[in-house]
């Protein structure tokens, strides 16, 4: 039994070795970044105003709820930027124009996800098609997050991706031209026998010039394996405070 055991032990570090191996290339769960596109932006700023006492209203609706909601998104000022406030979750966020980017404080607890990042870009100047932005890239191997005993190899990304420029029809709005970024969570787990588990959390968000987030679309696992959920939400109404409530901030040379 003993023998068995330092056998299984040996077999799990070979296994451990030749995926440590698979480090570069296309191994990796954070993709290659695409070729940068056509630039949809200068200043990335202008896609989400941060202006205190300005107001958004989504309508959303689920997979799985029979019927839509509100949800409220309020600003107000904090430091140099503004706190934002989501009437679906009660939380904070705090956001700031930094040299045209928009940047969050805090831990960043992306769609639930909680990660490591306490700071991290939601949108970047200039605003380009295929533009990446990689939020964690994360890949621990030799602890046992299974339970089995054996150790696995986990890896956890968060990236965003600049995917064009949409042209959108929003209730109440009409039509509006807005650019989508893409948000995906990936989680793997990949056994000492080669079993892997995937789980992948999506989320496309549409900014318009001027207005800020005009919609949002998510798509989680939920409930038994293999099922998804889906949310939408989208625009309804907004107010925005004088486009003047901030600084100007100068981009980045
Ligand atoms: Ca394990």
């Amino acid at each position: 039994m003993r023998r068995r055991n330092s056998i299984k032990q040996a077999m799990a570090m070979l296994v451990l070795a030749a995926l440590a191996g698979c480090g570069g290339g296309h191994d990796r769960l954070m993709p290659e970044a695409p070729e940068l596109g056509a630039m949809l932006q200068e200043d990335a700023t202008v896609l989400r105003p941060l202006q205190p006492g300005s107001t958004w209203t989504y309508e959303a609706e689920s997979s799985t709820s029979p019927t839509g909601w509100r949800i409220d998104v309020s600003q107000r000022a904090f430091e140099d930027g503004v706190r934002e406030r989501t009437s679906a979750n009660s939380t904070d966020v705090q956001l700031a124009h930094r040299h045209g980017d928009v940047v969050h404080f805090g831990a960043c607890g992306l769609l639930g996800a909680v990660t490591t990042c306490d700071e991290w870009v939601e949108l970047r100047s200039p605003v380009r098609v295929g533009d990446q932005i990689e939020l964690v890239d994360l890949d621990d191997s030799g602890h046992d997050r299974t339970g089995d005993g054996v150790p696995d190899r986990f890896e956890y990304v968060v990236y965003r991706r600049v995917v064009g420029e949409e042209q959108l029809s929003l209730p109440g709005l009409g039509s509006v031209r807005a650019v989508r970024v893409d948000t995906f969570i990936k989680q793997r787990t990949t056994e000492t026998t080669g079993e892997q588990r995937l789980v992948e959390v999506s989320c496309a968000t549409w900014y318009a010039p001027g207005i800020g987030i005009v919609r949002r679309h998510m798509d989680m696992p939920y409930g038994p394996v293999g099922t998804r959920r889906t949310q939408d939400e989208r625009l309804v109404a907004w107010d925005l405070e004088s486009a003047f409530a901030l600084p100007a901030q100068a981009l980045r040379p």
